[in-house]
């Protein structure tokens, strides 16, 4: 793979390279297409007016938009100019963006037009400068922005009466592009700090050998932009190959996403495991011929092995599962398109090295649960302003991923919980990730997850389970899961208690929220 040049800008490296394609569908949104040459158009006039706006090189703007091509020009619009964008989870509450403000000093924000009362709150709030209001597209009511707080500007009428920029800032592949937040268990979320060579890596290492992403493609990601796993699907991969990527500004249910695959037929889909498993459970599921999917991906936790195997089953096509992080920006262990193991996270995606070690920082052996740690060129530079959290996470050239990971004999590795989520039981480990696995291939279940309750002293594992639908809560039905997992499992790992939920706590991100579930049993 080749190294990117030590002048880097990778806005002006996309644009040059869809020069070529100018009247292609770059994006198709909910408002229609924008083609490659309005993409470059619209975001070079938006690095205009930045800095008519008093906003210089290295300062940065915070971007809390839902996925339009507004998004993508903002983005890149902000990196042509040298200025950093801050792409936030737009699900969060006005606390959470006001800390981000002034963790991040943003000196403008981009909002989406539904998200103006959020952030006026915030921004009330937040101890900060003042700092430049700019909303996209309409608000909730279809209507412009005459409806909006004067002191605003609208996104498209600065685009507008903006002239496009002449040249890219002058960065190197080393220089701050952009920040994403990644939220851990506890503490304040930290912001991750990616450069420009850290998005040219992630197409280069992962999207191009592993997806095998081609300008024929069209790219559908349910996971949204804000996400390191959305950003690279929807915006660095397709641009960096000249394929056209669907956005849709609302939450990825199984019927917009269904919706979605039939009318514009992506030939790539990214999801996430519990979306997978609603959508092969879905009455309204389409058949294999009403889709165009070629290859599809999963992140964010690990991909049951049943559902794996049914959505390839009904779709005649694989999904890949892969981890990735905020950190290392996007997927360094991945199956292989023609050589899946469902049930296991792949190996190592070329150009990255992965290890396992023990608690004091030694190698485990082959087989042993271990520390997953990862080494590979689009690692992030550090959590910003954050020494304590940036020295435990990046540690010289490895970066530590804070899960826990097992080799199998085949070579695949294979997901085994949080760093700090693996449980003792009767002196020996139990991953929950393992039973839960397990409990989901019960014919009954939808989702599971499993946590460790403290009895006399001793830790009991207790599962969760949400059913599928139509299948009713009873005794007897827990005594089967019960019995379920003991065929399947050494005999210390049935889950003693069974409890029927409704559904499961999450983050934004998707993954369950272990801590919240341990509160309830301590009620
Ligand atoms: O959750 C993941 O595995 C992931 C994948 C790609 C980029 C970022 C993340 C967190």
């Amino acid at each position: 793979i080749p190294a990117p040049p030590t002048q880097l800008n990778f806005a002006s490296h996309v644009f040059a390279l869809n020069r070529p394609r100018a009247a292609k569908p770059a994006y198709i949104d909910d408002r229609g297409v924008t083609t490659y040459a309005e993409l470059e158009d619209r975001a070079r006039r938006f690095a205009s007016a930045l800095h008519a706006n008093g906003i210089h090189a290295e300062e940065r703007i915070l971007l809390a938009m839902h996925d339009s091509s507004d998004l993508p020009v903002s983005f890149l619009g902000a990196l042509y100019a040298g200025v950093v964008p801050v792409v936030v989870n737009t699900l969060l509450t006005a606390p959470d963006y006001a800390y981000m403000l002034a963790h991040s000093r943003a000196r403008a924000v981009v909002v989406s037009a539904p998200m103006v009362p959020v952030f006026e709150e915030a921004l009330l709030h937040a101890q900060v400068e003042p700092c430049l209001r700019i909303v996209s597209g309409p608000n909730e009511h279809g209507r412009a922005s005459s409806a909006r707080a004067a002191s605003s500007l609208d996104l498209e009428k600065l685009i507008d009466e903006a002239q496009p920029r002449a040249d890219g800032a002058h960065t190197t592949g080393d220089d701050i592009a952009f920040w994403l937040y990644s939220s851990g268990s506890t503490g304040k979320p930290k912001g991750t700090v990616h450069t420009h060579a850290n998005l040219y890596w992630t197409a280069e290492m992962y999207a191009k050998p592993i997806l095998g992403i081609r300008e024929s493609d069209v790219v559908f990601s349910a996971a949204k932009l804000f996400f390191a796993y959305g950003l690279g699907n929807a915006l660095t991969f397709p641009l960096s190959v000249g394929a056209t990527a669907v956005l849709m500004a609302e939450r990825p249910t199984t019927q917009a996403v269904f919706d979605r695959l039939v009318k514009h037929r992506p030939t790539i889909f990214y999801g996430v495991p519990t979306l997978y498993a609603s959508m092969m459970s879905a009455p309204d599921l389409p058949a294999a011929a009403d889709v165009a999917l070629r290859v599809c991906t999963s992140a964010g936790e690990a991909l049951p092995r049943e559902v794996g195997e049914r959505f390839t089953k009904h779709f005649g096509c694989e999904i890949l599962d892969g981890l990735g992080s905020t950190e290392m920006l996007h997927i360094f262990l991945s199956n292989r398109r023609g050589d899946v193991h469902y049930g296991t996270t792949g190996t190592p995606v070329p150009g990255y090295e992965v290890e396992l070690r023990d608690e004091h920082g030694h190698p485990v052996a082959d087989g042993e649960v271990g520390d997953l740690y990862i080494k590979g060129p689009s690692a992030a530079l550090m959590y910003w302003s954050n020494r304590e959290k940036s020295r435990a996470t990046f540690l010289g050239e490895w970066v530590k991923s804070g899960d826990k990971y097992q080799k199998l004999p085949n070579g695949c590795y294979t997901y085994a919980g949080r760093s700090d989520d693996m449980l003792k039981v009767s002196g020996q480990y139990v991953s929950p990730i393992e039973v839960e696995m397990v409990l989901m291939e019960h014919d009954a279940v939808l989702e599971a997850a499993v946590i460790g309750v403290e009895q006399d002293g001793l830790v009991k594992t207790c599962a969760f389970v949400v059913l599928k639908p139509g299948r009713l809560p009873s005794d007897e039905l827990g005594q089967d899961m019960k019995a379920f997992v003991k065929q399947r499992l050494a005999p210390h790992k049935y889950p003693r208690e069974i409890l029927f939920v409704d559904d499961l706590p999450k983050t934004a991100t998707g993954k369950i929220q272990r801590f919240k579930l341990r509160e309830r049993t301590q009620q």
